[in-house]
């Protein structure tokens, strides 16, 4: 196998997803503390006449799990050394920005938070673990969305600039990899929790879903987010040259396959991998605001601008590395409306994919589609690549044995993983792959406990009941294997 001696091994989550603790220490409502799964387009916030605001409304009858989640605030030591023990060297986690700044307009930051966060990772070090985090996942405070309209007003530009100023001088000794925005280019596709936009308008359209969002606050953050991250890389850069920043964008969305050979079909799937992955990969990449960007921004009817100095910035500071995630490949043609949620873009049914996996979600499974995304990354932009994101979930119950026999994810890590391999062998600079959700966590799609990635498995249930002990699946033992051989194991 062709993995490099400190290739990184290791497993992601977020914040969100797997601390709980919601309101505990300071911290106030994030975006996705509101939704019961982010494909649920239905926000706990109600229209408050008298302040003219949006304002925290959680509707009683549903079950937020992530409040509690799987209580990771409280036991990411019992955790993190589970994680030692399969012999990772490297760990994502998101900071929960609501921790830091809890309404994310403060002028001072929370200490409390800091001081979680600084256990935290002291600990993965400890482990011998290289911290990988995420400024942001999903995680922008309800605060800034229902008092500013979110990422559209460049107003949060400034508190991000603070946040992440924070983060840095906290943690920069500690932490050298940090991902701006997680899978920042869902903006269009979930723009309440990928885009933290909210357009701030009475709602007496009742036709219209609270968090619906114009095109033009779409377009406006996306403007922001591109001025943002150049200056998280520059402030980074400017601090302490050690540290590394990387963009993370959801890259289902390159795997996208013509129908056929028919030269329109072939045309649609380029122009899906522009809108859904370049469009952002190739500012923050390359510098540049992409030229096809204008048929697109005329279709839409709005109007996008950037000054002299903001297209300086953007080309002075692309990142340091490309990070993604990888769940799953789609095909297009011309009459396909393509659709998606959190495994990325969904269109044609794939014929020659027979690997299915066993579950409820549908989610087809293609491992070569990793193979032809690390490259066709490779060759685009010339960066070092970290894929932070791919797994399997399965609907799964702790068997008699005390164990779960998750042959499935078994199968899915080794046939992903021979294709890192084969890709580093085609001459792909990948440092390393981080499985999503080495523990179960809540699910960012649906909200549930039921749909399990992890290969440490949590006894929590959809209706919230369960004791959170932890328990050890056979893929556990598995993806050890392949760790400590560095990948031999899979030859
Ligand atoms: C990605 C998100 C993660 C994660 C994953 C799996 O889009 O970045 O937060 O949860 O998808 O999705 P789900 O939890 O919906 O199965």
């Amino acid at each position: 196998m062709a993995f490099p001696k400190d290739f990184m091994w290791g497993g992601a989550i977020a914040a969100n997803q797997y601390e709980g603790a919601w309101l505990e220490d300071g911290k106030q409502p994030n975006v996705t503390d509101v939704l019961v799964g982010i494909m649920n387009r239905d926000p706990g916030i109600a229209w408050n006449e008298e302040t003219g605001k949006y304002e925290l409304a959680l509707n009683p009858d549903k079950a937020y799990l992530s409040h509690e989640a799987v209580d990771g605030y409280h036991r990411y030591r019992e955790d993190l050394a589970l994680m030692a023990g399969m012999g990772f060297n490297a760990f994502r986690t998101s900071i929960a920005w609501g921790r830091i700044f809890p309404n994310g307009d403060e002028e001072e930051p929370n200490e409390a938070g800091l001081a979680f966060y600084d256990d935290m990772f002291s600990c993965m070090r400890e482990l011998g673990m290289e911290p990988v985090i995420t400024l942001s996942h999903y995680e922008t405070p309800l605060h800034l969305l229902t008092e500013y309209g979110g990422w559209s007003n460049p107003k949060l530009i400034e508190f991000w600039r603070r946040y992440v100023t924070t983060c840095f001088e906290r943690f920069g000794d500690k932490v050298k990899y940090w991902l701006t925005f997680n899978e920042v280019n869902a903006l269009f596709r979930m723009p309440f929790v990928a885009g933290g936009v909210l357009t701030i308008t009475n709602p007496a359209d009742v036709t219209k879903p609270v968090d619906s969002t114009t095109l033009q606050d779409q377009w406006d953050a996306y403007h922001n987010f591109l001025v943002a991250n150049a200056q998280t890389v520059k402030i980074a850069h400017e601090m302490d040259p050690s540290l590394k920043v990387g963009c993370m964008l959801t890259c289902s969305g390159v795997a996208t396959y013509p129908r056929d050979c028919n030269p329109v079909n072939i045309r649609c799937a380029l122009e899906a991998q522009r809108n859904n992955v370049f469009y952002f990969g190739d500012p923050f990449c390359l510098g540049i605001v992409p030229a096809y960007l204008k048929r697109r921004w005329r279709a839409d009817g709005v109007t996008v601008e950037f000054t002299e100095e903001e297209l300086e910035l953007i080309r002075e500071n692309t990142v340091d590395f490309f990070s993604f995630s990888y769940y799953r490949s789609t095909v297009v043609d011309a009459e396909i409306n393509l659709g998606g949620d959190t495994s990325g873009l969904s269109g044609i049914d794939n014929p020659f994919l027979v690997d299915k996996a066993p579950q409820p979600w549908g989610w087809p499974v293609d491992p070569d589609g990793l193979r032809y995304t690390l490259n066709v990354l490779y060759d685009r932009y010339h960066l070092p690549l970290l894929i932070v994101e791919n797994g399997v979930g399965l609907d799964e119950s702790l068997g008699e044995d005390g164990t779960i026999h998750d042959d499935f994810r078994v199968h899915y890590i080794e046939e992903h993983i021979k294709n890192v391999a084969a890709a580093i062998d085609d001459g792909v600079d990948c440092r390393g792959y981080l499985y999503w959700g080495p523990i179960d966590v809540v699910s960012a799609g649906t909200g549930e406990m039921k749909k399990r990635y992890g290969f440490v498995y949590v006894d929590r249930f959809n209706d919230g009941h369960g004791t959170l002990e932890r328990a050890i699946k056979q893929s556990y033992y598995r993806y050890k294997e392949i760790i400590e051989s560095n990948g031999a194991c899979l030859e």
